[in-house]
């Protein structure tokens, strides 16, 4: 019976009995002859215990069940003991990745066999997840850890966020992933059925840029357990989770400054060359190694690591903050939309701005630029560009983007309009007649942005994406803080 382990025999009360828990994954019934019906209860017991989801002893199912997603490499079972870390065997993961992939090598262990006659999808008691991992790599490696939430073929899942972990080079690391739905709903709707039906664990690593599994980095894995807690997870309303601080008095709004847990998950990616997928982080800006380098915002900043790419200005990773925040943090300090009455007044929008700090690591070329785009919150689509402005960047120093919330309120303004004098479908009226349309419609909106109607709409800021190009060389780190809505 080694799939459950027992460390004391305390069960929630009245919920199961212990011959529930002792049903093996290898499909041989427990004692007492536990049914599959009930192995799908398993969910529900208290924190003392874990599910052993893989201990890689035996083929079956441990790496028969291991799914590895394409350009993933190879896995392989591995028998020397300095790379064991229990029993005698683990999992030998050679990570390739193709050279224009779109994702990193990713690859996952399933919580559902019918054949081996297990269960494990259902994450309502779930507390953590923990697994080692020796990186046999001369440089700290990150790994990203995440969970399944639905197979969609043999070749293809869809996931929830994941979070990274740093690997330290030549040594054992024990991953601990804690499950916190809630911080990942920021970036992502999670309803509480996928909860019950948590497909798989998955891990993604480092592109390596070759094919040639000897040439790919070299990790181990062993003992990867799932443990569970007494209280159910719940999914709470994207507003108690967020927390914006602002002190009474001052005039800095803050949207993210990363010392809230749950902002690991507010940034997802977007990337076409999965050679130059960064890595996000957050981090204590002191232990960063730099002499006199602090936060601009509390202690912590968000770390983007920057692989290069082939080809500079090849293509574009955009780094994308939940439209989940923005709208939260307009609805609690720009634009109530329940009341649809603005917080700030219209005439006073000139004097706020949408504003971050950014610090970018060592030399760049001259003309290395950061961009800004607001997308549509509706559908997530729509790039406002127009108006929002670059950042040049200068090496080695904090530099403040920001945006006058007036310049936004235009934007929304031209967006809700129908500024279009080609379509006259939009005014059921014939194309001279629109066009007249539009033109009295634009002069008022010239003349005075804020009374014409849309100007002082600016109900959501949708989301916020922040752009750079591919670059060639070495690789880039740049830090973010201080997210923020300040009057000047
Ligand atoms: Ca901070």
């Amino acid at each position: 019976m080694k799939k459950y382990i027992k460390r004391i025999s305390l069960l929630l009360a009245g919920i199961l009995t212990l011959g529930m828990l002792s049903a093996c994954k290898d499909g041989s019934a427990s004692e007492d002859g536990a049914s599959s019906e009930q192995v799908q209860a398993v969910s529900k017991v208290s924190n003392e215990y874990r599910v052993e989801l893989a201990n890689f002893e035996q083929w079956k199912p441990d790496f028969s069940l291991i799914r590895i997603m394409e350009n993933f490499g190879k896995v392989s079972r591995n028998k020397d003991e300095k790379y064991v870390k229990s029993g005698s065997y683990s999992a030998k993961l050679q990570p390739t990745g193709g050279i224009y992939a779109y994702r990193k090598p990713q690859m996952y262990i399933p919580f559902f066999s019918e054949y081996y006659n297990f269960n494990y999808e259902d994450f309502t008691y779930a507390d953590y997840i923990d697994l080692w991992i020796y990186n046999a790599n001369d440089r700290d490696m990150p790994v990203n850890v995440g969970l399944v939430s639905a197979i969609t073929s043999e070749e293809a899942i869809t996931t929830f966020p994941a979070e990274t972990f740093y690997l330290k080079a030549n040594s054992w690391n024990l991953v601990t992933y804690y499950v916190d739905f809630n911080a990942m709903s920021i970036n992502q709707s999670i309803s509480l059925s996928q909860i019950m039906q948590i497909k798989g664990l998955y891990l993604e690593f480092e592109s390596s840029n070759t094919v040639d599994v000897n040439d790919a980095p070299v990790y181990y894995v062993d003992d990867v357990n799932l443990y569970y807690k007494d209280e159910p997870n719940t999914l709470k309303d994207v507003s108690e989770i967020l927390e914006f601080t602002h002190e009474e008095g001052s005039d800095v709004y803050e949207i993210c400054d990363f010392e809230h847990v749950y902002q690991k998950y507010v940034f997802s990616t977007y990337v076409k060359n999965a050679a130059c997928i960064p890595t996000l982080t957050i981090v204590n800006a002191e232990n960063e190694g730099m002499d006199g380098f602090l936060a601009t915002s509390g202690s912590s900043v968000l770390k983007i690591e920057i692989p290069a790419g082939q080809t500079k200005g090849g293509s574009w990773t955009e780094l994308i903050l939940s439209s989940k925040i923005m709208s939260a943090f307009y609805n609690e300090f720009v634009f109530d939309s329940a009341k649809q009455k603005p917080i700030v007044p219209a005439a006073e929008l000139k004097n706020y701005y949408i504003a971050y700090d950014i610090y970018c690591v060592g030399e760049v070329e001259n003309d290395y630029k950061f961009a800004h785009y607001l997308y549509d919150s509706q559908n997530n689509t729509y790039a406002r560009t127009e108006g929002a402005p670059n950042l040049m960047i200068k090496p080695d120093q904090w530099q403040t983007w920001s945006w006058s919330l007036y310049d936004v309120a235009s934007l929304e303004y031209t967006r809700n309009s129908i500024l279009d004098p080609t379509d006259p479908t939009k005014y059921n009226k014939g194309v001279a007649e629109a066009y007249q349309e539009y033109k009295k419609s634009y002069d008022k909106y010239a003349a005075d942005p804020l009374t014409a109607g849309y100007g002082d709409r600016i109900t959501d800021a949708g989301q916020f994406r922040i752009l750079y190009s591919e670059h060639v060389g070495e690789d880039r780190v740049v830090y973010i803080d201080n997210i923020r809505v300040y009057k000047a």
